[in-house]
């Protein structure tokens, strides 16, 4: 029976649309799904957004306005002829919706969180893979247990509940559940094979397999966050606690480290034997270029100390200073020379 205007709005292979197009065969109705529709460019139209304000897919356009998220398209499509969808009593209805709730709170949300960044779709974070990974498996573990001595979730036949948390497992089953992870939930596998297998579903999902190995995340998004985030993670611990035992992060340590080894390095001025500051080998140092040149120095040209060719008497003289400071549980003593010059 083709259902009068009915038009599912979807990007091909989306599991959210599975919900309404698997309810439409029980329902024995047609949807007609627009082969022209490009995602990212038809879900942003203004006719679009008539529809589905969120601009989102699936969307469902019916001859009375539109209807959106795929959980409200399926109990629409589902309630359109005697489906049996909601079970055969009032609490059979309310245990279809206790499943549904269930299925997109405790499984669609940490399957999405654990498979999304595995298709690039957002950032990989080994932290979050790991909570969204024990969410699902506790999770998962409820759902096998009530599995046991069940086929479907409520009654003996069919419901919107197992269509919902079939297609909320998909992504599970054909991508990520491995057969380390499926292991501990046989009966969650064989409830998830069995309904794979009825026609109304087989005819809009297609062929499947189980997955041998989780899909890795893409290289580049993981590396990056190897690369960068866990180094500048790093620095950033190390410098804060530095900081916190009162020392200097480990920039500002290196900086002064290169600058001992460059006092170390000073080499005797040719003229006056004196280490000089900054070294060059076999160059002046400045009270010789003073003395020697009629170069004026850099004092003498801002005329604030007048310098005459004639220089008067100079002294100079080591001051050293010892500075201790804390390193762990270590002290380092540090000895500084700075050489002083009066000119008189
Ligand atoms: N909770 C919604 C999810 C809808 C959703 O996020 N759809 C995605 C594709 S799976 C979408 O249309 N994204 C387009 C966008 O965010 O612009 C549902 O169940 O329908």
């Amino acid at each position: 029976m083709a259902a009068d205007g009915l038009v599912l709005y979807t990007n091909s292979g989306n599991k959210n649309s599975y919900k309404a197009l698997i309810a439409a065969e029980y329902a024995n109705i047609k949807l007609d799904v627009p082969s022209d529709f490009q995602f990212g460019e038809t879900n942003k139209t203004p006719e679009f957004l008539k529809l589905n304000p969120a601009g989102k897919v699936p969307t469902l356009k019916t001859s009375n306005g539109g209807i959106f998220e795929s959980n409200a398209i399926a109990r629409y499509v589902a309630r359109l002829s005697d489906t049996g969808l909601f079970g055969d009593t009032l609490l059979d209805t309310a245990l279809v919706e206790s499943w549904i709730d269930f299925s997109t709170t405790e499984l669609d949300g940490p399957l999405a969180s654990w498979a999304y960044p595995h298709f690039g779709i957002v950032a990989y974070d080994k932290k979050k893979e790991a909570a969204a990974q024990q969410a699902l498996k506790k999770a998962l573990g409820v759902l096998d247990a009530y599995l046991k001595t069940r086929t479907y979730l409520v009654g003996d036949a069919v419901t919107l509940a197992d269509i919902i948390v079939f297609a909320n497992l998909w992504l599970g089953y054909t991508k990520m559940f491995d057969p380390e992870f499926r292991k501990p939930f046989p009966n969650v596998l064989r409830f998830w094979q069995t309904l794979a297998a009825q026609p109304q579903f087989s005819k809009v999902v297609g062929s499947w397999s189980l997955p041998t190995e989780v899909v890795k995340p893409p290289a580049a998004k993981e590396s990056k966050a190897k690369d960068t985030k866990p180094k500048a993670a790093k620095q950033d611990k190390e410098g804060s606690a530095a900081k916190q035992r009162g020392l200097q992060p480990p920039q500002q340590k290196q900086q002064q480290r290169q600058q001992l080894r460059r006092l170390s390095q000073r080499t005797p001025c040719h003229n006056c034997r004196r280490p000089q500051w900054p070294s060059t080998p076999g160059s002046a140092c400045i009270l010789t270029r003073l003395r020697q040149s009629s170069e004026r120095s850099p004092l003498e040209a801002s005329g604030r100390v007048p310098i005459s060719p004639a220089l008067p008497t100079t002294s100079t003289s080591w001051v050293t200073t010892r500075r201790a400071s804390r390193c762990g549980a270590a002290t380092i003593s540090t000895t500084t020379k700075t050489m002083s010059i009066s000119l008189s």
